[in-house]
């Protein structure tokens, strides 16, 4: 049982893998000992954008760049991924929480439970409200599904209500999350969620697709009425 959590974060191209992180760090930062990987095609945009916004301290955010192929550096060849935790691993030997953000996936790509703990899968609603529907274990099956950017749902017509009847017929009791990332809602909700993962270390691997701690989604509804008001 290693003494720190890993936690990968994978998505579409666009959905908000990268602000997410950026949430997560500023969230979570003066509390636990944190480090964080991306996953870059050709470049190392994502640790860029995240050490320019300041997400963790330089020297906490590390860009490995995959070639052609990102899917594979996160589930079939995995090593460039797990020397570069485990680099980190001895920069900052207090590190708590290990974040990796792929570097764009298909609703099919997944992380290998060798590389990682836990799987967050983000999609966005602009991408479609049929999404959930079309399945794919990063929908199906990852350990926390996030839905961002509810604020474009109005301008995309995605019925938010009936998207989250589809997650539930989905994933069952597999927690879900609603945010808006530019203004922070629903953050509080995923970090509450990795909080908890800390808090029981003893969750076994064999546990990685089976449940674990859920949550409901708390901020659809509340979504709700912000959206009454507007109009
Ligand atoms: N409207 C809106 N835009 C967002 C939200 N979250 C992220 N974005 C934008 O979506 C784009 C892609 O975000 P990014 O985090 O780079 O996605 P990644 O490719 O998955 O890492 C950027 O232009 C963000 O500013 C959100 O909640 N609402
Ligand atoms: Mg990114």
């Amino acid at each position: 049982m290693s003494d720190w959590i890993k936690i990968g974060i994978g998505g579409p191209v666009g959905s908000g893998k990268s602000h997410l992180l950026l949430r997560i760090c500023e969230t979570l930062r003066d509390k636990y000992s944190m480090v964080v990987i991306t996953n870059d095609i050709y470049t190392r945009e994502d640790a860029q954008f995240l050490t320019n916004q300041k997400a963790l301290e330089q020297g906490r955010i590390m860009g490995v760049e995959t070639g052609g192929c990102p899917h594979a550096a996160i589930r079939d060849d995995i090593s460039l991924n797990n020397d570069a935790l485990m680099m980190m691993k001895k920069k900052f030997p207090d590190a708590k929480l290990a974040f990796i953000e792929s570097g764009g996936d298909n609703l099919s790509a997944t992380f290998s439970p060798d590389l990682v703990d836990y799987q967050i899968y983000i999609i966005d609603v602009a991408q479609g409200g049929d999404i959930p529907r079309k399945g794919g274990i990063g929908i199906a099956r990852s350990d926390l599904l996030v839905v961002n950017k509810i604020d474009l749902a109005p301008y995309v017509e995605v019925d938010l209500a009936q998207m989250e009847s589809d997650i539930l017929a989905a994933r069952g009791p597999l927690g879900f999350v609603m945010t808006n990332l530019k203004i922070n809602t629903g953050v509080n909700v995923v970090c509450h969620w990795i909080e908890s993962l800390l808090g029981d270390n003893m969750i076994e691997k064999e546990a990685f697709w089976a449940g674990k701690p859920t949550l409901q989604s708390s901020t659809l509804h509340h979504h709700h009425h912000d959206h009454d008001h507007e109009h």
